[in-house]
């Protein structure tokens, strides 16, 4: 029996374990299994009461809900990401990552804000995560020199490009490249990975 991983195609959160999947070189082991968490089938309600993706369940039945959490569990299964940094380098990286999930955090929330009725709308709710996702842009933007984008990666680099990729997937208006050119270069080489190639949201989704 194989690994299960519920995910939708939209969600940068499954991407990014998507993409792990492969760069670990564990695409054998994995099913993949398509759903839509707002219109949940009970196994998947079983496997993650909260009712979101992604979802790992292991060969021994072992439910994983959350991607940092998946990330872990996959990473003392396979090989292939680049080693971490040691002393304070290790945690300039981990902050770099927490300010890539946030982006991904932001931009979910909003696009869910923007989905709702014209007069339900939240337009202060939308201009605050704008707001985050800017600053924290620049932030990344700054430190694109610590980036790496060919040979072995790691999960700050994938959690990045799967940020980034949501953004031009759901908010292009928010022109993210824009006074970003080394941010910009980055994503434009790290996106040719087959990894990030193969997981594209679906146009028109
Ligand atoms: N912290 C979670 C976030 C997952 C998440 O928010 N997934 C969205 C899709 S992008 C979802 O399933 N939303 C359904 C809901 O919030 O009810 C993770 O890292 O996996």
């Amino acid at each position: 029996m194989k690994m299960k991983l519920y995910l939708s195609l939209t969600s940068p959160f499954a991407r990014k374990v998507r993409i792990l999947v492969q760069e670990l070189g564990l695409s054998d082991l994995v099913n993949e299994v398509l759903v839509d968490p707002y219109n949940a089938p009970e196994d998947f309600l079983d496997a993650n009461p909260l009712s979101k993706v992604p979802v790992l369940v292991t060969e021994k039945g072992e439910k994983l809900p959350d991607s940092q959490l998946i990330a872990e569990y996959l990473l003392t299964r396979g090989r292939g990401l680049a080693p971490m940094p040691r002393g304070g380098q290790r945690w300039a990286l981990l902050r770099r990552l927490q300010l890539a999930d946030g982006i991904m955090s932001a931009a979910v929330s909003s696009r869910r804000e923007k989905l709702r009725p014209p007069e339900l709308l939240n337009q202060g709710w939308v201009d605050r995560k704008t707001a985050a996702m800017n600053r924290a842009l620049d932030a990344l933007n700054a430190e694109a020199a610590e980036l790496l984008h060919d040979g072995p990666v790691r999960m700050v680099e994938i959690s990045l490009g799967c940020a980034l990729g949501y953004l031009d997937f759901r908010h292009p208006q928010l022109q993210w490249r824009q006074d970003r050119e080394r941010l910009a270069s980055w994503y434009f080489s790290f996106a040719q990975r087959p990894s990030m190639q193969s997981t594209q949201p679906p146009a028109g989704a």
